[in-house]
């Protein structure tokens, strides 16, 4: 589980990024859109999945603020995403498979445009962070 200084990384690394997260969401969305294609069919109710139509990017910012939000409740992340567990799990109705598809994409997506940043140290706890963001947002498929 995160460490303390797990949380203080993230929490850091998200300080130096965040301002880009739009752009984060949408690349991050665009690549899982094309590499796992299998994850297109959540989003075929959109007119145009291409890596930088209206709709990716209009969800990739709904993504990242749902990542923001985990930031912020990084302490206690199982209660602080129960809401959004419990849309994807009965509403939205996505495999949680997913979940870890997705968060390989923002390592990747962060990685390549936040190379100095995302250190090695960085980059564990980053990859913690995401593994439990995930895990917390498949609590309500239990
Ligand atoms: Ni996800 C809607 C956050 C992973 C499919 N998703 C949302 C919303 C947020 C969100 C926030 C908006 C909810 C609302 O309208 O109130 N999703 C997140 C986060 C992750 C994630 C933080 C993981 C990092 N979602 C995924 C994955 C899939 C997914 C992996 C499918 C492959 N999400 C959806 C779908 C919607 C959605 C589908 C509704 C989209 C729409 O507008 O139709």
């Amino acid at each position: 589980s995160l460490t303390e200084k797990d949380k203080a990384a993230v929490k850091a690394l998200w300080a130096k990024i965040s301002k880009s997260a739009d752009i984060i969401g949408a690349d991050a969305l665009g690549r899982m859109l094309t590499v796992y294609p299998q994850t297109k069919t959540y989003f075929s109710h959109w007119a145009d999945l291409s890596q930088n139509s209206g709709p990716v990017k209009a969800h990739g910012t709904k993504v990242m603020g749902g990542v923001a939000l985990a930031v912020a409740k990084i302490d206690d992340l199982t209660k602080g995403l129960l809401e959004l567990s419990e849309q994807h799990a009965f509403q939205l109705r996505v495999d949680p498979a997913n979940f870890k598809i997705l968060s390989h994409c923002l390592l990747v997506t962060i990685a390549t445009r936040f190379p100095a940043e995302l250190t090695p140290e960085a980059h564990v706890s980053l990859d913690k962070f995401l593994t439990a963001l995930a895990l917390a947002l498949a609590e309500k498929y239990r």
